[in-house]
């Protein structure tokens, strides 16, 4: 038995990092590797494990210092022995860090032909699934600039490009696992490459740790800016490894858990109180449903419900198959939309307003401003509109929060985007001090980000009120899921001709089909039909607005 002090250990470019969360207390028994704190710069959020197992006796550090390499952590009676051979923990008692953040990327060569451009060196990570890939044959690529992010049960952290270049060919996708010199992409005309002079050999294996541009380890809330989730009603989920994996073993969508440590953070803690709060909930079998819906929907789940299990299927007995992983925004949407099918007693009225006048004025208006370069959609009058009876009929902009409704007296409306990697929704805030031009030329802009994957957590979250427009594509009508905590969600389809009765013949007019989809608990089906009605009235005829 003897004292040690744990230090932090070599973690590479970092050199001021603030501690984040205390994963041991004093008087704990740890296991050699066990981690002890998590530390966050601005690119990376990191875990220091232990060398040696023992118990703690001293903890060096409190939340939001900032620690160095070889700064003490903590003092350790030892029990066994170190985790690492002395020769790799050159300070008394420095571990190397579990998840190394700061990685080798490749060494940076000037290439005149095609270049291979591999997994660095990755420290301890094996296997580690691909879940973005930033960039697409044809883009340009700079030295040191981010291809994909990798991640694991304690990291995530972005693979840079060794070369400058033209993206040949990406050879991994999301959901693919990766290693140390696995074949990232194919260069070309790296001519673009700052590096220096005497440049290294063009090399398409991971060059030594000397050579290297620090990758980009990113936190997942970083990574997840990239490519941000798809509901509205996400928050960033920052936290750290350890934290994302316990709520994955949960089956926590994190999205939803609110952060209480520094800067909206998500400790283990947070994570605990939201699982007892749902499993608390007065509809417990339903809050047993919501803590997994993704596992429930995918994985032959629902036994919580009493539901018998998910049939099990093996495809590939009747045909040819093919499996692909759903996207990073599909599970998080997937998750969400279950939660809410589940949870809301929803209801939807289906209805139709006249838009004969308004399309003539739209199409019009869009003539008259051909040169402006903003063309003015049905979608920009359907909010505008929205907003006017969310006005008149408070509730559908409300939110319920326990026994109490909370009344928003702002109007920030969602639109649903269709995009590559699923469905997204960004919101166009404060829509009813905006004209009709300037919804328009916003929602042409976040639509645009949306289909980019670059819309950013503020662009998709603060709804009040939600509008699904499948005007653009065709259909009737459909069932719109809500978009929890609104509580209320239109859906909108493809207007047709069609004869209508004006009391004394039938009449072509263009008819907009409405589906108003509503929580039961908030909304009684009288307002909705008198929402629906007074919609369609402000449709027919946009005077009304001013009244
Ligand atoms: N009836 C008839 N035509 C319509 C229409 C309607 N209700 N709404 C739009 N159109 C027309 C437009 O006028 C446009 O025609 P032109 O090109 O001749 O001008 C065409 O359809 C395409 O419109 P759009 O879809 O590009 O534009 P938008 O403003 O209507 O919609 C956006 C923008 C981002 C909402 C849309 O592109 C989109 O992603 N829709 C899908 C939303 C979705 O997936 N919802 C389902 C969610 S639940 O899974």
């Amino acid at each position: 038995m003897a004292l040690v002090e744990i230090k932090v250990p070599d973690i590479g470019d970092f050199s001021e990092v603030a501690v984040i969360e205390l994963l041991v207390k004093p008087g704990d028994t740890i296991a050699a590797e066990q981690s002890l704190i998590t530390v966050e710069s601005d690119k990376a959020s990191m875990e220091i494990p232990s060398s040696h197992a023992g118990v703690v006796k001293e903890l060096k550090v409190a939340l939001g210092d900032k620690v160095a390499e070889g700064s003490i952590v903590l003092v350790l009676e030892t029990t066994g022995e170190a985790a690492v051979p002395a020769a790799a923990a050159p300070a008394p008692a420095a571990a190397p860090v579990a998840a190394p953040v700061a990685v080798a990327a490749p060494a940076v060569t000037v290439a005149a032909g095609p270049v291979e451009v591999r997994v660095p060196d990755i420290g301890d990570f094996k296997d580690v699934a691909v879940i973005e890939v930033f960039v697409k044959p044809g883009d340009s690529v700079k030295v040191e600039q981010s291809l994909i992010t990798v991640e694991s049960d304690k990291a995530s952290m972005e693979i840079p490009s060794s070369h400058a270049g033209v993206l040949k060919e990406l050879k991994v996708k999301v959901g693919d696992k990766v290693n140390i010199g696995d074949l990232l992409a194919i260069l070309e005309g790296a001519a673009g490459a700052t590096a220096p002079a005497a440049a290294t050999p063009v090399v398409a294996a991971p060059a030594p740790v000397a050579a290297a541009a620090p990758v980009a380890a990113t936190v997942t809330a970083n990574a997840v800016a990239h490519n941000p989730t798809a509901t509205p009603a996400l928050g960033l989920p920052h936290a750290s490894p350890s934290v994302r994996k316990f709520a994955r073993e949960l089956g926590v969508p994190l999205a939803e858990v609110k952060g209480s440590g520094p800067k909206g953070r998500i400790t283990q803690s947070d994570i605990q109180g939201f699982t007892k709060s749902v499993m608390a909930g007065a509809i417990q079998t339903l809050a047993q449903a919501a803590k997994a819906p993704a596992a429930a929907a995918n994985n032959g789940g629902g036994s919580e419900l009493g539901l018998i299990p998910w049939p099990k299927v093996d495809f590939a007995k009747f045909g040819p198959i093919e499996r692909k992983e759903l996207s990073r925004i599909k599970k998080i949407s997937g998750a969400n939309l279950l939660r809410n099918a589940i949870m809301i007693p929803a209801v939807t009225n289906h209805d139709d307003a006249d838009i004969t006048d308004l399309e003539a004025f739209r199409v019009s208006t869009n003539k008259e401003n051909e040169k402006s370069g903003v063309k003015v959609t049905m979608l920009a009058f359907l909010i505008k509109a929205c907003v006017a009876a969310l006005k008149k009929f408070p509730e559908f902009n409300s939110s319920l929060d326990g026994d109490a409704l909370i009344y928003k007296q702002y109007y920030h409306i969602g639109f649903a985007a269709d995009t590559p990697n699923g469905l997204m929704v960004p919101v166009i805030k404060d829509a009813d001090k905006k004209g009709i031009f300037q919804i328009s030329q916003e929602m042409g802009e976040l639509a645009k980000k949306a289909r980019d994957g670059k819309l950013s957590p503020a662009e998709m979250t603060g709804a009040t009120f939600t509008i699904s427009s499948l005007g653009g594509i065709g259909g009737r009508y459909f069932t719109p899921i809500i978009n929890a905590p609104e509580v209320a969600i239109l859906g909108v389809c493809k207007s047709t001709m069609e004869p209508v009765w004006d009391g004394k013949q039938f009449v072509p007019r263009l008819m907009l089909p409405l589906s108003l989809t509503w929580d039961h608990r908030v909304i009684d089906g009288a307002a909705a039909a008198r929402f629906n009605v007074y919609l369609g009235q402000i449709l027919s005829d946009f005077r009304r607005v001013l009244l």
